[in-house]
């Protein structure tokens, strides 16, 4: 029998909710692993993409990485990976290095051979060059009795699936008996076409939708047939996910009750709040997290609560997205409309606007430079012709008319939706991360790209 640990999907160097302890752990995850990988001495590590976050991991991330690898080759177990969407570069990958070093093999058309396991790989590819796509594979070696194929991207017959996973089978010359993938971060297995098809899901909980417990995979290959099991990981981060359904008369002195009956010692604290009830300020609640000694805490309200006053609040509760509406509409290029959109996100430290741009710009220079291409022509006596500096007159001139309004009732509210406002965007980025991973992101396509790919 051939025992191989199948993961994936570690997302190395995500500073996840601006964390450096969040960071520490995504490597941790992977430290984790592999250490359960050398005490099973399973015959092969098989990775199924997306070992990093993105396609320029850090120095740091990059030695805890090979010191990783090194304790597995130093245990004489074959590191086997595939290239996932998120660590995707152009030229050559990371995985290359790796493999100069001695410490992995890329996986691809040609089978690696573990004992009696041809171990075949392909890459993520984006959607827009899947048509052409051939899947075409070197014959099984005579010493092989399995044959397996290691990918990743959103198979059939997964969630947020778009990659038809019989399409696959029928068309390659190979008999797989199983298929291991990387990109869902939730785990499961499925049979397509008498082959078991299987997600291992992510180490370390990627976003707040991760909710399961992470593992991976182990993959028996026997001669009565393909056993997969799969075991937790107990060392991930402990996530807290607080969901409150507020009554009518509710409000956040009900939240902050059900937040202080959790143990919230070094936890990640996701506070979801649903139902009724009257507006709340999130920066209390998550300090209320931080005071009992939460790593991080983030409140997600769900409530589509009605405006008390519509016309002050659409003219005056958001000026950003007025904004940004506006400069959408004046005919920048794709990497103007990008460069402004980072600079005015209220999820980025300003800190970090300076460095998120420069990556920006390269990645979007390393893609091609039709992002530069300049606005279309226009005379200035078009309608829809207008400048940032009239936009910006034009929401000074309703935030007048909101003050002067005489509403008093009017400041706090709209304060504190702007900060529901930016939290929702927070956890709605982490989502996008999360169980479909992406599911749109095709590194090669400006259009697709989000701030929360590089965030
Ligand atoms: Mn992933």
């Amino acid at each position: 029998m051939t025992r191989v640990l199948h993961t994936g999907d570690t997302h190395i160097g995500y500073q996840q909710y601006n964390s450096p302890e969040r960071r520490r752990d995504f490597l941790e995850g992977f430290r984790n692993v592999v250490d359960d990988a050398v005490e099973d001495d399973v015959d092969a590590v098989i990775h199924a993409g997306d070992l990093f976050h993105d396609r320029r991991p850090s120095l740091v991330d990059l030695q805890g990485t090979v010191d990783v690898l090194r304790t597995l080759a130093d245990a004489d177990i074959p590191f086997l990976a595939v290239v996932g969407n998120h660590e995707s570069k152009r030229d050559a990958q990371w995985l290359d290095l790796f493999a100069d070093l001695g410490l992995a093999t890329r996986l691809g058309a040609d089978p690696v051979v573990v004992d009696d396991v041809a171990v075949y790989g392909l890459d993520f590819v984006p959607r827009s060059r899947r048509d052409d796509l051939e899947y075409v594979f070197e014959p099984v070696p005579d010493a092989a009795d399995h044959a397996t194929l290691v990918s990743h991207g959103l198979f059939e017959p997964f969630a947020h699936a778009d990659w038809d996973t019989e399409t696959v089978l029928a068309e390659s010359p190979v008999d797989f008996d199983a298929v291991l993938l990387g990109d869902n971060h939730d785990p499961g297995t499925a049979e397509v076409l008498d082959t078991w098809v299987t997600y291992c899901g992510s180490t370390e909980r990627a976003s707040a939708s991760e909710r399961e417990d992470r593992g991976y995979n182990l993959v028996d290959f026997a001669d009565d047939g393909v056993g997969i099991s799969r075991r937790g990981l107990d060392s991930t981060r402990e996530f807290v996910f607080v969901d409150v359904e507020l009554a009518a008369d509710e409000g956040v002195d009900r939240v902050r009750e059900r937040v202080r009956q959790h143990d919230l010692a070094d936890a990640v604290v996701i506070v979801t709040v649903d139902g009724e009830g009257r507006p709340i300020a999130p920066a209390a609640i998550e300090e209320l997290a931080i005071d009992r000694g939460a790593l991080v805490a983030r409140v997600n309200d769900r409530r589509d609560l009605p405006d008390e006053d519509d016309d002050v609040s659409v003219s005056f509760a958001d000026p950003d997205d007025a904004v940004r509406e506006r400069v959408r509409e004046l005919g920048l290029s794709e990497a103007a409309l990008e460069i402004d959109e980072t600079v005015r996100s209220g999820d980025l430290a300003d800190a970090n606007v300076r460095e998120s741009v420069e990556r920006r710009v390269r990645d979007l220079l390393e893609d091609g430079e039709s992002a530069f291409e300049p606005a279309p022509e226009r005379e200035p006596g078009d309608e829809d012709v207008t400048t940032v500096a009239d936009q910006l007159a034009a929401e000074s001139d309703s935030a007048t008319d909101a003050a002067a309004d005489g509403d008093g009732a009017a400041d706090p509210d709209t304060t504190a939706s702007a900060a529901d406002a930016n939290t929702d965007t927070d956890v709605a980025t982490d989502a996008d991360t999360g169980a479909a991973d992406d599911a749109g992101d095709e590194p090669a396509d400006a259009d697709t790209a989000s701030l929360g790919d590089f965030a």
